[in-house]
């Protein structure tokens, strides 16, 4: 028996809730002096302790208000579900700016369907139906679902995200980001000693799903990074998509931990191309 479409604005009410919640916890909660819990990937890699205690707030929120639903955080890693839909969370994106203090940190909460493997959502196969980045440190909510376009709601209200087909390659502003393994970091400088005398300047924010945001509201003309996990951009990548950017890998393919390069369509094909060496 095949299941009822999912209510997207639904989703991304839920999204909205359960984000702003996390967000506030992890602004009015900050401690002056924030300590590292603990490092994973790499000793640069590190988890606070709000960023278990938001992940601890999101996954008591979804098991209340969507109890069928599966969950994926970055902390805490997969719960299965029976609905075949999977809330994906980052419960601070940018945790390396929350420690240091620095104002570009958010939570991200995404809703995904994967039929193909709903065990492990997979970006390669997912569908993001509704999502929510939340910056308390600006008093920003970024929103989107499927098929109902991209809004951003701040002090001045909510307004609706339409990106332009972007610059000629010369003028575009470019965010980007780097891994936490020092390999990773050593390719991706390689990159950029190739990509910077080719664009109007890059911008290194620190936070994916922000950075994704940007884009959808033209505060960047582009943004790329490789080795990214699910949880960094599920949200951003469809408010990105319901702006009007085009956001895949660096082939062209569904977007994932190997690529990701969100733009508008024309820039997008230029910084495809010089990303993916195609004139090497
Ligand atoms: C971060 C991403 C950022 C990337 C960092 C890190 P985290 O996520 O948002 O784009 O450059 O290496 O992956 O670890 O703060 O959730």
């Amino acid at each position: 028996m095949s299941r009822p479409a999912p209510d997207v604005a639904q989703l991304r009410e839920i999204a909205v809730t359960v984000a702003l919640a996390a967000g506030e916890l992890i602004s009015a909660g900050r401690p002056n002096q924030v300590e590292v819990a603990a490092t994973k990937s790499s000793p640069t890699d590190v988890v606070t302790a709000m960023d278990t205690a938001s992940e601890q707030l999101l996954r008591t929120e979804l098991a209340r208000l969507r109890p069928e639903d599966a969950f994926l955080g970055e902390e805490g890693g997969y719960e299965p579900g029976r609905s075949g839909l999977t809330w994906v969370v980052d419960p601070i994106d940018g945790t390396v700016n929350y420690l240091y203090g620095l104002r570009a940190y958010a939570v991200s909460v995404a809703v995904v369907l994967d039929e193909e493997s709903p065990e492990r959502p997979d970006p390669a196969t997912w569908t993001v139906l509704a999502g929510a980045v939340v910056d308390p440190s600006q008093s920003e909510t970024w929103t989107a679902a499927r098929g109902l376009g991209a809004t951003l709601t701040d002090s001045r209200g909510t307004r609706r995200l339409t990106t332009s087909a972007g610059p000629r390659l010369g003028q575009a502003l470019v965010a980007t980001g780097f891994g936490y393994d020092a390999g990773r970091r050593a390719e991706q400088a390689a990159v950029v000693a190739r990509l910077l005398p080719r664009v109007r300047d890059l911008r290194r924010v620190g936070t994916a799903s922000l950075d994704l945001c940007s884009v959808a509201a033209g505060r960047v003309d582009a943004y790329y990074e490789r080795g990214l996990n699910p949880w960094d951009f599920a949200a951003g990548l469809l408010v990105a998509t319901e702006a009007g950017a085009a956001v895949t890998d660096f082939d062209g393919g569904p977007a994932g931990s190997h690529g990701l390069l969100a733009a508008g369509s024309d820039l997008h094909e230029h910084l495809r191309k010089a990303l993916g060496n195609d004139e090497a």
